[in-house]
């Protein structure tokens, strides 16, 4: 019940967004004192002084995903003892030894992941792959376009998202259960 006032309420315009807009509604109604603590995070950390803005969200869903990447790429640059740039089996098993045994599992599920052509080297290219991968399994392209969707919480139609505005839709959110 409370989801579909929330989406009666979100629901102006029949467009192209109703997924994410869909997705925005029901963020908000799972949780309204998480969805606003963290929307709130994301407008003091990324946003200028009039509010978060588009780019803001964007830095912050491109800088998450770097994150991701750039850690999935160390690990595979930690494994690489020759610096050819390509991981051998027998470098992964050098690593394993010295890993902890819940490291050794998850070595070993990363090499067979990222090898796709099998060959029992990850090379460049595969890593690269295998960091993008990492990098949309932290922040999919849902989880994106709900951080986008923020934006329709942007009350007076400046282009920003303040806190107050995001505050008054949970608010609004409240009094209609
Ligand atoms: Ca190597
Ligand atoms: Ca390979
Ligand atoms: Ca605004």
């Amino acid at each position: 019940m409370r989801l579909m006032m929330v989406l009666a309420v979100l629901a102006t315009t029949a467009s192209a967004g109703r997924a994410e807009e869909n997705a925005l509604a029901g963020a908000m109604a799972r949780n309204p004192e998480r969805f606003e603590a963290r929307a709130i995070d994301l407008i003091a950390g990324f946003g200028g002084p009039d509010g978060l803005r588009i780019a803001g969200i964007e830095t912050y869903i491109a800088l998450d995903r770097a994150v991701a990447r750039a850690s999935s790429l160390r690990r595979f640059l930690a494994m690489d003892l020759d610096a050819d740039g390509t991981v051998t089996r027998d470098e992964l098993a050098v690593s394993q030894r010295a890993a902890s045994a819940s490291g050794r599992g998850r070595m070993e599920r990363e090499f067979a992941a990222a090898d796709a052509d099998r060959n029992a080297a990850v090379e460049p290219t595969e890593q690269a792959a295998s960091g993008a991968a990492a990098a949309l399994a932290a922040l999919d392209e849902a989880e994106a376009g709900l951080l986008r969707a923020m934006l329709r919480l942007d009350a007076d139609g400046d282009g920003a998202l303040t806190a107050a505005e995001v505050s008054a839709a949970i608010a609004r959110l409240d009094q209609a259960t």
